[in-house]
This record gives C-alpha cells, structure tokens and sequence, in this order.
C-alpha cells in the first residue's frame, strides 16, 4: 500500500492543531519531536518513503513530505512567538505598579504623610505675618563672619558674641565662615536688595554648640521680623507682638516685653508667653534697630527707623501643642508625630 498525499495532510493538519493547543514553549517542542520522531505520523510516513518502488512516485510523496515538515517547523515557531509575547506581556503586567493601588486601602489614612510640627508651625506663622502685610525672605545657613556678627554691631572680638556659641566652618581665613547662629543676617541682606518701606519676615534654620535639653536644640529654627519705616517707635513693635501673639496662640495665651540686651538692637527686649498653668517660657529677643545695623544694610538712619524680633520656631510649636520636650520632636517616631495631624 503506497503513501497517499491525503495521508500526509491528515498527519499535517493534526500536528497543527495539536499545535494550537501547545501552551508552554516545551510542549511545542515536544510535540514536534514526536510528530518528525521515527514513530510519528509526518516521521513514520518519511521512514516509509523507501518501500514506494515507483521513482517518480517517491520523489513526488518525498517532496509533499517535505513541504509538510516545513510547514509545521513554520508554525511551530509562529505558536513559539506567540507564547513568548503572552510570556513577556504577563511578567510586565506581574511588575507593573500601580500607584492607585494603596489609595484604595482601608488603612492608607494611617500612612499618609504630613508636615512636621516645625514645618506646621513656620507656614502658620507665614500665614500669619502674611496677613499683617510682611513679605517673606531667606538667607544662607552657611554665612560669614560679617552678616552674622560685624553687620551686627559686633566688631571682631566683641565680648557679645560669647552670647551664641558658634560652629565655624573649617575654611581659610579659619572663623570668617560659620553656621548662621541666628536668623538676624538676614536683616542685613534684605536691606541691602529690598528698597524702604520693608516689612519682612525670615525664618530658618539656626546652628548652636547648644547641649539638647527640653528647651533647647543644637539645630532649632528662628522666625525673623523686621519693620523699617519712616517714625517707627517701640509702640509699633509692642502693638505687632501683641497682635501677633494672640493670633498664633490664641486667647488663652498672654505676653510680656522685658528689658534685655541684644547689640543690634536699642532699646532691646526679651518676649515671654505665659502658658495657661501660669508659667512663662521665653520665645524671642526683639527691639529698636540700632542705628548701625540699619547703616550697614545701606540706609540712612536719619531717615529711616524700624523694629526687629526674632522668635524661636521650634519652642513655639512646642508650646502650642502642649509637648513637654523638644527632644520628642525631633526624636523622628512616627507615633508621636501623627499626634500632630
Ligand atoms: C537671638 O538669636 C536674636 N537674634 C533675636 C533677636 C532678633 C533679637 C532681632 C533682637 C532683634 P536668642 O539667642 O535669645 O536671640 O534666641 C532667640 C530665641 O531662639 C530664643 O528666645 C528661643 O526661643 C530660641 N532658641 C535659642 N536657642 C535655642 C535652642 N538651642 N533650641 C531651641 N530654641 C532656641
């Protein structure tokens, strides 16, 4: 019994639908080693190929023979293409992510984010102060020597500069270049850019040898204020504190001015707030500007007059929300800080 063409594509057309249903790229491999294998349906009929006697008949069924071994190599690695498409498809879609995912989580509130007590604190004040008419500026954390102490009415060697224990940075001339002890350099740059009338605030952050304690950190933050008007007198400084104070802190809180000394300022005064259980805690130094700070930021004293305060950041976030120690804000648990939504 001879091979009959119809025998060829019987074999051919179930390889290829044995091949439709091959779904790992081994079981298309397989499948065409066993259908070309010697006991296969398109292999066997190969094999049988020397028992047809007749010459033009075995060229005639070893061609169709051939032709149905290259069309099943073709589809085999069409069905191996599509295999490692789905593959490739399927690892992208296992590491996509999906940045909507955690929002649809019951417990993302407890996740989010939020500002810090510190941050909350500076952009209240800027609110604040905005609402007052003060714009707001900012200077360098690294300053020199001059901005942060000569500008300041402290000529070298001057025995005021023993009040802020200062990290210098390690640079030639050695001393000339410091971490800023205080937000009042900026006092001087603001003059220098900004024509009069200057009604300005500038907070950052401030640099001290300062051992932390419940009131104090080596790194803390300041807001400064400046006013530089014609006939500015210390009742306008007193009237912008009050106002200030009452709408930071609210009613339950009171303030008080004390004498003190700062060489950039005259007269010169300390602020004070007192808690609700009666104590009072120290939140800033302010005053006059001294006649010499207002002519090293290039304005005439004769002409023009102000007042400056600066206030500690980080003690009255402290104080508004009744934390004990400084330390705990800055200790970076996030139990502690979520207190503070
Ligand atoms: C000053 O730094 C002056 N530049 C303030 C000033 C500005 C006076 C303009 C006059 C005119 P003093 O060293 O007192 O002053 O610091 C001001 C406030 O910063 C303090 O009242 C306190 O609230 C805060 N402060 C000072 N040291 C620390 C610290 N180590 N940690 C946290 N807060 C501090």
């Amino acid at each position: 019994m001879g091979t009959q063409s119809s025998d060829i594509s019987a074999a051919l057309n179930e390889a290829l639908a044995a091949l439709e249903s091959a779904d790992t790229p081994e079981g298309v491999r397989s499948l065409v080693s066993q259908v070309t294998g010697k006991k296969g349906s398109l292999g066997s009929l190969k094999s049988s190929l020397g028992s047809v006697v007749d010459v033009e008949e075995r060229k005639k069924v070893g061609a169709a023979i051939n032709e149905a071994l290259s069309r099943l190599a073709e589809a085999a690695d069409a069905r191996l293409t599509v295999l490692s498409n789905a593959e490739l498809l399927r690892v992208i879609g296992a590491d996509r992510v999906d940045v909507t995912e955690r929002a649809l989580k019951s417990d993302v509130a407890a996740r989010l984010g939020r500002t810090h007590l510190v941050t909350q604190a500076t952009e209240r004040l800027e609110d604040v102060f905005i609402g007052l008419g003060f714009q707001i500026a900012e200077g360098p954390e690294v300053e020199s020597d001059f901005y942060n102490f000569e500008a300041l009415n402290m000529p070298p060697s001057h025995p005021a500069r023993s009040m802020w224990d200062t990290l210098f940075v390690d640079q030639d001339p050695q001393g000339s270049v410091l971490l800023r002890t205080h937000t009042s350099p900026v006092q001087i740059r603001v003059m220098q850019e900004w024509p009069p009338p200057i009604y300005a605030i500038m907070p950052g952050r401030v640099f001290r040898r300062d051992t932390p304690d419940a009131t104090h950190m080596p790194v803390f933050h300041q807001i400064e204020g400046m006013v530089i008007d014609r006939n500015i007198t210390f009742a306008d400084l007193a009237g912008t504190i009050e106002a200030f104070t009452k709408a930071f802190f609210g009613s339950a809180f009171t303030s008080r001015l004390r004498p003190s000394y700062f060489p950039f300022t005259e007269p010169s005064a300390e602020f004070d707030i007192r808690r609700p259980d009666g104590s009072w805690i120290e939140l800033g130094g302010c005053g006059m500007m001294h006649p010499r700070v207002i002519r090293a930021g290039g304005l005439d004293p004769d002409e023009w007059s102000g007042f400056a305060f600066g206030f500690g950041i980080d003690r009255m976030a402290k104080e508004r929300h009744g934390v004990a120690d400084l330390r705990d804000m800055y200790s970076n648990d996030v139990r502690f800080l979520e207190q503070f939504p």
